[in-house]
């Protein structure tokens, strides 16, 4: 099997998305590291391959793609007989497809807006030395709880969000949903029970523990 190449840092939200996707498809890759404070993802050659001048880019022999969960699912559709079945198992139908595509969308159109502000808020402006907007913050806590009030409910019925099986819908929440952990916002998880169950299972597979320990690793110079 040919190794698939990765562009751009492990501590990105959207970079460490596609990891995850491949540790737990038990995948081969390269990451090549794409300097993000020197502008590398703004140089012609980058935006070759991710034309919007973002990370990550991705190449698989002669196929290069960008956007994270667009690249899950193809790694998901390529690899499908190897690792973890994030997409559906063999044969389960487009029911069991269908389920755990809306809890996709459901993290890409409603849990990331709010999440994603609240990640830049918490975790990178600090690090930028940007200040942080506290009524931003007050506006996406508030509508990340509604969110999650809508998932408590459905992880009443079932172990993860798109039925009894880990999924790549619920692999997309990781990287978020870390950097609220990480900066204090545990609790946003932690007030509704089930929700607080999904996350601690979510968050302490060895998939994602592989990505925290790459996250927590100096680029080599
Ligand atoms: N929807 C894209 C988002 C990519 C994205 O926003 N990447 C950020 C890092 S997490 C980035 O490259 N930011 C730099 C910029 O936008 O200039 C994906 O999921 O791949």
């Amino acid at each position: 099997m040919a190794t698939v190449t990765v562009y751009g840092p492990p501590l990105s939200t959207a970079v460490s998305r596609v990891l995850a996707c491949l540790i737990e498809k038990d995948v081969d890759f390269k990451l090549v590291s794409v300097d993000m404070s020197k502008g590398q993802h703004k140089s012609p050659d980058f935006l070759k391959l991710q034309p919007f001048g973002q990370v990550p880019a991705f190449q698989d022999e002669h196929t290069s793609l960008f956007e994270s969960r667009a690249i899950c699912r193809y790694i998901c559709d390529k690899y499908a007989d190897r690792g973890q079945s994030l997409l559906g198992r063999k044969g389960g139908g487009p029911v069991e497809r269908a389920r755990i595509e809306q809890w996709l969308e459901a993290e890409g159109q409603s849990f990331n807006p709010p999440s994603s502000t609240l990640v830049f808020q918490l975790a990178f402006a600090p690090r930028m030395g940007l200040p942080q907007d506290p009524a931003a913050i007050e506006l996406n806590e508030g509508k990340l709880g509604k969110v999650l009030d809508v998932y408590d409910r459905r992880l009443e019925e079932s172990r993860f969000l798109a039925g009894d099986e880990f999924s790549l819908a619920d692999l997309s929440h990781l990287p978020n949903g870390h950097y609220l952990t990480v900066a204090g916002k545990g609790e946003i998880f932690a007030s509704r029970k089930n929700v607080a169950r999904w996350w601690e299972e979510i968050s302490t597979r060895p998939s994602w523990k592989k990505v925290v320990e790459m996250q927590n690793t100096p680029p080599a110079s």
